[in-house]
């Protein structure tokens, strides 16, 4: 019998030439010539402002300095332990450069965390801040280089800034195999993973989105885009660096949020782009501050990483009438972006509330039946899968893994069910994998029961989402006491607070007398969240 055709859902952009044998830096300062002497980075702070000219000449200088002192080479890897800085966008296009991998990492993580991260990814070097040097100290094979002044020991990142860029020899990339960069991921179950972002896969992704006559997201050289989001999360590093970058857009780095100074900067800047995640949003939405402060410049917010629900849309529209307001759909293994609200295009086309955007261009998407694995029509949800040149090469040393997220068809399984509907726009649903999303950051619930297991006091244990209205979902454990002991829940959140960053930490344990699990052993997660629906 004739295999049953697939429906396959596309964008409503038609698809452009992308390029696809430019490296990932020579692609965002393709247009350098004519942009020069603009502003690219301003940090929020200072007002401190570089031009495209400083920022190509100064990341050829760190990655000169890079390779110099620090023998950093093709194929090599290098982890960035910074919060939004100068240093970190300079730092990840020296890399580039080098044809060296970046793995990013939150410098809130504990040593514990980042010496898991820089072992599995290889990095022999660490580019970080002053204040978190003594975070990796300790890293056995690690070159730490500092920003700032007076961090004893290191490289000073100013030195690095200060070899002769001209002397850097031009490296030979292989774009559709080298890794630029290397974001650590759970995907749909398991440990955090490297996951390989290609050259050829993020000038894909960042194509998709911001090229062509008529992009998806149009930004434009006039543009001012807020940095707030955290740079070493894949939605800053794609969807404001690089695609502001591409676009010759001004970028305002902001390091920590607040409220009041974004409202300022917005102000002083001219902040045309803001983008965002659910608890931005939730404290624009209850803060009076808004009305004492000039925010008429703001076009466009966007919204992603993680659901948000139509009321808080509704109120954000309110309080910014000016902007268009909507959403991104990313995972860092789609490369990361699947989906863009089409109302943000240059010839923009109306949406919904609560959609998340339509499938970029030059892509395909299906949903499929997570129980067959047949596609389905518009309007019933299931697994979102999606296919293309953007999407990650594969996990880190990590082939079974790879394996299952992109089938033989090189179909990417996210993990997320939804649908598509009469107006190819789509809606998230519910979430088939494990994953958590706190505030958009991820939580690896087999990170967190891997931790509990291990307590004498602890004999089994699961980990689950419950729904948050500002940081959209939190982590709660059922736990079963081991024979005898008698711990608490307050010793149990002290236990894992110790070891991990700040969002992953347990805000409720429910002491029972087993976890639920199939045959297999695999825990019956959807059996835990409607227990703790029903109480
Ligand atoms: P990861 N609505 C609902 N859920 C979302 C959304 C959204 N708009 N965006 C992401 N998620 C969830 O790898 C979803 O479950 O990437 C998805 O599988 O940390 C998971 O978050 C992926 O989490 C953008 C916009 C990048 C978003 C991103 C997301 C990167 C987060 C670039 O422009």
């Amino acid at each position: 019998a004739e295999p049953q055709a697939e429906t396959v859902f596309r964008s409503t952009l038609p698809d452009i030439a992308i390029p696809d044998h430019l490296p990932l830096h020579d692609y965002v300062f393709e247009r350098l010539a004519d942009r020069r002497d603009r502003a690219c980075l301003i940090d929020g702070a200072t007002g401190e402002t570089l031009t495209f000219g400083d920022v190509d000449r100064l990341s050829r200088r760190v990655a000169a300095g890079l390779r110099a002192s620090l023998g950093v080479r093709p194929g090599g890897t290098v982890m960035l332990l910074l919060p939004n800085s100068v240093e970190f966008a300079l730092a990840f296009l020296a890399c580039s450069r080098l044809g060296a991998a970046t793995t990013t990492a939150n410098p809130l993580h504990t040593p514990p965390e980042i010496a898991k991260q820089a072992a599995a990814s290889g990095a022999t070097v660490v580019v970080t801040e002053p204040a978190f040097v003594a975070k990796v100290r300790g890293l056995s094979g690690v070159a730490v280089v500092a920003t700032g002044e007076g961090a004893e020991g290191c490289v000073s990142f100013s030195d690095l800034a200060a070899a002769d860029g001209s002397a850097l020899p031009e490296a030979a990339i292989d774009v559709a195999n080298d890794v630029v960069a290397l974001p650590y991921s759970s995907g749909t179950t398991g440990l955090p993973k490297g996951v390989m972002l290609s050259h050829r896969g993020l000038v894909t992704s960042v194509a998709q989105v911001v090229d062509g006559d008529n992009p998806n997201l149009h930004l434009r050289e006039d543009d001012v885009v807020l940095c707030v989001l955290p740079m070493f999360h894949v939605y800053a590093l794609h969807s404001i660096l690089l695609c502001g970058m591409r676009a010759g857009a001004a970028l305002v780095i902001m390091k920590r949020f607040d409220t009041v100074r974004m409202f300022e900067l917005v102000e002083r800047h001219g902040i045309t782009i803001v983008p965002l995640v659910l608890p931005i949003a939730v404290e624009i939405a209850k803060t009076d501050a808004i009305d004492r402060h000039d925010l008429s410049s703001v076009r466009m917010v966007i919204s992603g990483a993680a659901p948000m629900g139509k009321e808080l849309q509704d109120i954000l529209r309110a309080k910014l009438p000016r902007a268009v307001l909507g959403q991104g759909y990313g995972m860092t293994e789609a490369g990361p972006v699947l989906s863009m609200c089409m109302a943000f295009a240059k010839e923009p086309s109306p949406v919904k509330s609560g959609a998340c955007g339509t499938v970029v261009r030059n892509a395909e998407l299906k949903i499929i039946d997570p129980e067959t694995g047949l596609s389905l029509h518009r309007n019933q949800p299931g697994e979102i899968c999606i296919r293309g040149e953007q999407i990650m090469k594969g996990y880190l040393n990590n082939p079974e893994a790879t394996a299952k997220t992109i089938d033989a068809e090189g179909w990417l399984h996210t993990g997320d069910i939804g649908y598509v509907d009469d107006d190819d726009e789509i809606f998230i649903v519910d979430r088939l994998k494990e994953l958590i999303k706190y505030k958009g950051f991820q939580v690896a619930p087999a990170e967190l029961e891997a931790m509990l297991i291990a307590h004498p006091g602890i004999a089994d244990a699961a980990v689950v989402p419950i729904k948050d209205d500002s940081c959209g979902e939190i982590p709660v454990a059922f736990v079963v006491r081991s024979d005898g002991s008698e711990i608490t829940e307050d010793e149990i959140k002290q236990y894992v607070a110790k070891q991990v960053v700040f969002y992953k930490r347990l805000h409720k344990i429910f002491f029972v007398e087993t976890i639920p699990k199939a045959p297999s052993g695999k825990i019956l997660r959807k059996d835990l969240r409607a227990k703790l629906a029903a109480c």
